[in-house]
């Protein structure tokens, strides 16, 4: 794919947002077992600071952002992620060129080790939305489904803003 260029864009970090998390894998199971045999805190995926960026209404592209971590045993790999409003949904990462343009390449997959966390933002890792089929509208919330490597895609509502929260 041709790559593509985006201005600077300083991804400032304030206070979290939200704040999600999902049942992953061994809690799931011991969930059947037992409601109360299994902590969500101990052992899941945890989301926060998730957004998609709000762009003119003539825009074929956006992009999504989050902070994930693992907080489960094992290794979960982030694969991608659907969403009803684009055609094409690409994990992208972002770099400097010696013109100091930043492109974008294509990756993968982004696996997670117990306990790590990655940041999406601008400037670096993102979820690129293509062929935008409804444009987000600043304020609105959409629903974002990240997909995993052996695990169903979990959804989750992102607000659509202009800046990072
Ligand atoms: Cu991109």
């Amino acid at each position: 794919m041709p790559n593509h260029y985006y201005k600077n864009h300083a991804g400032v970090r304030k206070m979290k947002s939200g704040v999600f998390s999902f049942a992953f894998v061994a809690c799931s199971f011991l969930a059947l077992v037992s409601v109360s045999g299994c902590s969500e805190s101990e052992k899941s995926i945890e989301i926060s600071d998730a957004w998609v960026r709000a762009v003119p209404p003539v825009s074929t592209t956006t992009a999504a952002y989050l902070t994930l971590t693992n907080r489960t045993d094992t290794e979960v790999v982030l694969l991608g992620a659907q969403v009803d409003f684009a055609s094409d949904v690409e994990l992208h990462d972002m770099s400097m060129n010696a013109e100091g343009m930043r492109s974008m390449k294509h990756i993968e997959s982004l696996p997670l080790a117990p306990g790590e966390s990655v940041t999406l933002a601008p400037g670096g890792i993102h979820v690129m939305l293509f062929g935008l089929t409804d444009v987000p509208a600043e304020g609105e919330t959409v629903s974002v489904c990240l997909r995993f490597a052996e695990a169903p895609p979990h959804c989750e509502m992102f607000p659509v803003l202009r800046e990072a929260p």
